[in-house]
């Protein structure tokens, strides 16, 4: 395309060699679509290049550098930019520039809908405008409802050619060809939406609302909108609500715009469950719906106080789909999320399931995602590792029977430490908020306790949850252990004092014997830079699972593949790690499985 030239003054004659090395400014993305011959400057195009919006430019810049001393160390070096400017070809069909489409009321008869608005990446001068707009003449069924007529000043509109009616369909999707002034064409889609009128009376209706309250703090909180039965769906500005009864329910509030139904601040929970049977009156001036023709709507509203002891054992998961589907009911008025919950506590053998939070998982991707914490308890709560242990067995009955789509169990802010934390260190925080989360269909709503896993870029430090006496609603001791407040904090009486099976301080269990068939299950470890693990262990066996971190292979997310074991075999330790770039085994030679205690430390 173009040869550079430099010359160096320290050599004077210009009609040797200069001893030039030329080289492109490689941090630009542009300099890979160039290639310089690097003692003649010649510079060449090596892929093509794009004039047009929304990848191109119609001019592209790039810096060219020559280093004398042959580009040695010593070498002083000095560039000139180069610039080139494209001229157009006419390779872009035009698009719709219509945004979210056209709104036509319902109702009205034939008429014209609105103006069409293309635009070209080509060059408007000679690429571009003026355009052309046709049905596309492929399609058939559009024609009886639409047609497009060009007007004597150019423009081009849609018309309507019969009467629509939102009721029976509320959106059209109408394939327009649309073509640049040289012909090049495309067929793109037109959304026509049909606007509603409120041409429809309503009916009594009733809907149902089930809302967590954590630890009973909850803030005034949106709990969901009174329900009536109306075919219309943008008629909300000519209704306005009421209570039957506005002295009957204190702890309830109404927006009367909207129907929004509000719990308020410090709402008396005496029960675990607590329910409430609200009744409202609804008024639509326009179709005279007022005073005694007002039309009545019940709510059924049930509260649970949910303890922070069981959000902070919950068990996760992450489905895929919007929060709503997991709970809306189906034809027999069960939702996915009650299906659960009953599933669940059948395969825990638990007196209690609560499916307490139910979330948009906020993740990029454009697939929606839904994450969910359940807890479970007869008397004590079971540990998390546990409820996501039996989750992961009965995964795939569960997919089957429920029809969920699990992405993921345990929710794992960490899972992709790259993105999360640049391959550092890694640890997933559970962020627990007063504040709960609506979740909202027609005739259901459930009101959530919003937990989130946040990956925080560290290694972990103790729980931080430590509480400091008994009284926090939270027993600190484990394993049955009772309790007591002492001067300064809590202390511990453990089931059988037996210091060499329950620690001292919280009850926890120090050690376990297992005859071949049994295991444990206990939290992953986190992703640590700097990790430390050791355990003590006493075996006769030759072969034997010590320990397992990793995917369940019932639970095996795609591109994960760390994992670590250590086991006996032919009497030795063996360690398998893979840290994401294979697997890597470590063996030692002293036989272990002579029955006294080994200590392992891995470092
Ligand atoms: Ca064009
Ligand atoms: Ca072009
Ligand atoms: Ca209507
Ligand atoms: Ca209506």
């Amino acid at each position: 395309m173009v040869t550079v030239e430099a010359v160096d003054p320290d050599i004077g004659d210009e009609s040797v060699d200069q001893n030039i090395t030329y080289y492109l400014d490689r941090s630009s993305d542009r300099a890979s679509y160039f290639s310089i011959d690097e003692r003649t400057g010649d510079v060449r195009i090596i892929k093509p290049l794009d004039r047009d919006a929304p990848d191109g430019f119609p001019t592209w810049n790039l810096y060219i550098f020559a280093k004398d001393m042959n580009g040695g160390p010593d070498g002083i070096e000095n560039y000139v930019e180069l610039v080139v400017e494209l001229k157009d070809i006419n390779d872009n069909a035009p698009y719709l520039d219509m945004g979210d489409g056209l709104v036509w009321t319902e109702n009205q008869g034939i008429g014209e809908i609105g103006v069409l608005v293309a635009d070209d990446y080509d060059t408007p001068e000679k690429n571009g405008p003026p355009f052309s707009f046709e049905l596309d003449p492929a399609a058939r069924d559009v024609r009886q409802w639409f047609e497009i007529k060009r007007l004597s000043n150019g423009t081009h509109v849609l018309e309507a050619l019969v009467t629509f009616d939102r009721e029976q369909r509320k959106t059209y999707d109408v394939p327009i060809k649309v073509c640049d002034r040289k012909g090049e064409c495309a067929v793109d889609s037109l959304t026509v939406t049909i606007g509603d009128v409120n041409d429809n009376l309503m009916e009594s209706g009733s809907s149902s609302i089930f809302v967590y309250n954590y630890e009973g703090l909850a803030p005034d909180t949106e709990i969901g909108r009174v329900f009536v039965e109306d075919p219309d769906d943008w008629d909300l500005p000519d209704k306005r609500f009421k209570f039957k009864d506005r002295y009957k329910w204190p702890d309830f509030a109404l927006d009367e715009d909207t129907g929004m139904i509000i719990m308020k601040r410090g709402i008396q929970l005496d029960q675990e469950l607590n329910t409430y049977f609200l009744e409202f009156l609804v008024e639509d001036e326009k179709h005279r719906q007022i005073g005694p023709a007002a039309v009545s709507a019940t709510v059924n509203v049930t509260v649970q106080r949910i303890p922070k002891e069981a959000v902070v054992k919950s068990g996760s998961l992450r489905i895929r789909g919007r929060p709503e589907d997991f709970i809306v009911p189906d034809a027999s008025g069960v939702s996915k999320r009650d299906r659960f919950k009953t599933v669940m506590s059948k395969y825990l053998n638990a007196t209690f399931v609560d499916v307490f939070t139910v979330l948009d998982a906020d993740v990029d991707d454009d697939e929606d995602m839904t994450d969910v914490r359940f807890s479970a308890h007869g008397s004590p709560y079971l540990a998390p590792e546990k409820l996501e242990g039996v989750l992961t067995k009965r995964k795939a009955d569960l997919s089957a029977s429920l029809g969920l789509d699990i992405a993921m169990i345990h929710v794992d802010a960490c899972m992709d430490e790259e993105k999360s934390c640049n391959g550092g260190s890694c640890y997933n925080h559970l962020k627990i908020s007063e504040e709960p989360v609506l979740v909202r269909t027609n005739r259901t709503s459930f009101v959530g306790v919003q937990a989130r896993t946040v990956a925080h870029c560290a290694c972990s430090a103790p729980p931080g949850t430590e509480p400091s006496s008994c009284s926090d609603g939270f027993n600190p001791c484990l394993n049955g252990g009772e309790c007591r407040n002492v001067l300064g904090g809590y202390e511990c009486d453990c089931p059988a004092d037996n210091p060499d099976f329950f620690g001292r301080r919280r009850c926890e269990r120090l050690a376990a014997s297992f005859n071949g068939q049994g295991w444990s299950w206990q939290p992953g470890l986190p992703a640590c830079g700097n990790s430390h693990l050791s355990l003590h262990f006493n075996t006769q066996y030759e072969y034997g699972t010590l320990l397992y971190v990793g995917p369940s292979p019932y639970n095996v997310v795609s591109g994960v593949t760390d994992f670590m074991a250590l086991e006996v075999y032919k009497g030795k330790l063996r360690l398998f790690v893979n840290f994401g770039d294979g697997t890597r085994i470590l063996e030692l030679e002293q036989k272990v499985n002579q029955n006294w205690f080994t200590q392992v430390c891995a470092h």
